[in-house]
């Protein structure tokens, strides 16, 4: 007879929670109903992320042409000893920790100057923390973490205090998805729930040549065309609504005004979807967009300003040059009194 191993039950070993939102989140049918009944049309990226978008992203991660991950990763190889000699973190909070990949840097530098934090990792599927966890509490005998189950654009309020300092991660230029003014707005939230004496580390992706943005975004082998048209396929799957991939296509460009990569999916003809869940027909003229993403990518100074808007002081800003990327060590600026 075959013999089995036995199956080990994640929830023995990681300690996982839910943060509960405390600001009204949308819906899918508000998504829907506010994304695509208006112009222009435009659906948030958060519906990348089924199990089949994350593995399509992780892939993508790899394409020769998608510059950021390794230039982030080279600046966390180089500075993770550093920058946990400058914090020595009590708890590492990580906001959309996904695959945990990069932390392991930190982590590894963590256990070479005998600093023990908790790691706090905040994400919105629940198997992949429970996964990710296990392995990392593997991979660490020492390290004990805190999964949190949660979306953090849905409020920080109820994320649980700990004492000791924080080094809280947002790392993958994730920032660059929001707005502005969102951006602004989610900083902010971000510093009054941060202590004087905690820290962020921001990964953000800088202004380069077109030519290279437009590759990131447009990968030879055609990874982030599927990817960006899964979304629809996710759309289909959650709302019931009758999306129509094969007459889709891909667009990615760089908008150098806005300073952004801009996503769509675009009709090759004319499209008549329905949305059984809103009651509502929508009807798409031949190559009429759908924006999918933005993905803004900033100067330096530009992420310093944006930084020191929301309340914080640049400690150390760590860069790759050739291709460009930032990651921003800060602290909540003392005595700041401005608000969102
Ligand atoms: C995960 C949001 C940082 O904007 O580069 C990759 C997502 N979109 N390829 C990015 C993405 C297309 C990515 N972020």
């Amino acid at each position: 007879m075959e013999k089995r191993v036995k199956p080990v039950r994640a929830d023995d070993f990681v300690a996982c929670q839910e943060v509960r939102p405390s600001k009204p989140v949308p819906n899918l049918a508000d998504d829907l109903r506010d994304g695509l009944f208006c112009t222009p049309r435009s659906l948030p990226p958060k519906y990348f992320y089924d199990a089949a978008g994350s593995a399509l992203f992780d892939r993508i991660c790899n394409q020769p042409e998608y510059y950021l991950t390794r230039a982030e990763d080279a600046l966390l190889a180089q500075y993770a000893s550093e920058i946990i000699d400058i914090v020595r973190p009590a708890r590492i909070v990580e906001f959309g920790s996904g695959a945990s990949r990069k932390t392991r840097r930190l982590l590894d530098a963590c256990g070479g100057q005998g600093c023990f934090p908790t790691y706090a990792p905040l994400d919105v599927c629940h198997t992949m923390l429970l996964e990710t966890g296990r392995r990392l509490m593997q991979e660490y005998s020492w390290l004990r973490v805190q999964a949190l189950v949660g979306d953090y654009s849905a409020g920080l309020a109820h994320f649980p205090a700990q004492g000791g300092t924080n080094l809280v991660l947002f790392l993958g230029s994730t920032i660059g998805n929001f707005e502005a003014a969102q951006a602004l707005e989610f900083l902010n939230e971000l510093r009054t729930f941060m202590d004087e004496g905690d820290w962020l580390l921001l990964g953000a992706d800088r202004i380069k040549p077109p030519h290279l943005l437009h590759a990131a975004y447009n990968d030879r082998a055609g990874l982030t065309a599927c990817f960006n048209l899964n979304m629809l396929r996710v759309i289909n799957k959650r709302s019931g609504a009758n999306f129509d991939l094969g007459a889709f296509h891909h667009y990615a460009h760089f908008n150098p005004l806005a300073r952004r990569i801009e996503m769509y999916v675009l009709p090759s003809r004319p499209q008549r979807v329905c949305f059984p869940l809103l009651g509502e027909l929508l009807h798409l003229a031949e190559g009429e967009p759908i924006r999918t993403e933005i993905s803004r990518k900033f100067t330096h100074q530009g992420l310093e300003q944006l930084l020191s808007e929301a309340g914080f002081r640049v400690e150390v800003h760590y860069e790759t040059q050739h291709p460009a990327f930032s990651l921003a060590l800060a602290q909540p600026a003392r005595g700041y009194r401005g608000g969102p």
